[in-house]
């Protein structure tokens, strides 16, 4: 049996074309099903659906052998023990550091301020300010990471951003953009050896369908 870990949502409705350039159909919805596990028209193929952060944990741990996962939560997690071949360039955006339209980020910078800095993306904000030599305070969040300079809580965000309508809508603006981000495929690397045939079938029929820009 070969165990597929995917998000519901933007990575599982852009994995679909690839799962099917690999001859894997999906048998189920998941917007409409309540199950976990989702057969596909492949006997010896099955998709598992779990929290997008729990994705790399998931294959890491041998409860999936592959899965996909945006390039934001596989550098959280840390990408140690498990085996990335390839780029899929799906559910793309980018990770930028954004402010309140009113706030002079520039000047804060340069004047060597701290800063107050709000995000679900602590490793790569950390990284990103110490690479720039910019002392911050992080405060860890879950979610409605834009609420977070409207309310005082912090001077600054970090935060993916696609359309650049939510920033918008809300009154704030990307000021530094850190990286560009898609989703990855990643592999058990014990699966990718004990059952090197299926899986490799399925990350060559991947490769061979991933877009290009
Ligand atoms: O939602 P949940 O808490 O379960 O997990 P998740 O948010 O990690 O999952 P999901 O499915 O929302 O995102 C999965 C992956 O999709 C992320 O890890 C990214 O790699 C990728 N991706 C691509 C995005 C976006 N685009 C995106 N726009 N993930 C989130 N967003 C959010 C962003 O956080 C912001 O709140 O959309 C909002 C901004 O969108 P725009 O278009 O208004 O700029
Ligand atoms: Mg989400």
């Amino acid at each position: 049996m070969i165990t597929l870990a995917l998000s519901k949502g933007r990575i599982f409705d852009e994995t679909l074309p690839l799962l099917k350039a690999a001859g894997i159909e999906v048998l189920e919805d998941p917007e409409k099903s309540r199950k976990l596990i989702l057969p596909t028209n492949q006997p010896n193929v099955r998709v598992v659906l779990v929290r997008a952060s729990d994705v790399p944990t998931y294959v890491e741990y041998g409860g999936a052998d592959l899965g996909v996962t945006g390039l934001d939560t596989l550098i959280e997690h840390g990408g140690q023990g498990l085996y990335q071949p390839l780029d899929l360039n799906i559910a793309k955006c980018r990770m930028s550091v954004a402010v309140r339209a009113d706030y002079d980020y520039a000047a804060q910078v340069r004047t060597g301020a701290r800063l107050k800095v709000a995000t679900k993306y602590t490793a790569i904000a950390r990284d990103f300010f110490a690479t720039k030599g910019v002392h911050v305070d992080m405060i860890k969040l879950y979610g409605s990471m834009e609420l977070a300079p409207l309310t005082g809580l912090a001077d600054a965000i970090v935060d993916l951003v696609s359309t650049g309508n939510t920033l918008k809508a809300n009154h704030l603006v990307e000021v530094e953009r850190i990286m560009d981000i898609s989703s990855r495929l990643v592999v058990n690397q014990a699966a990718l050896k004990l059952k090197q045939a299926p899986i490799r079938a399925i990350i060559d029929a991947f490769a061979g369908a991933v877009k290009k820009d």
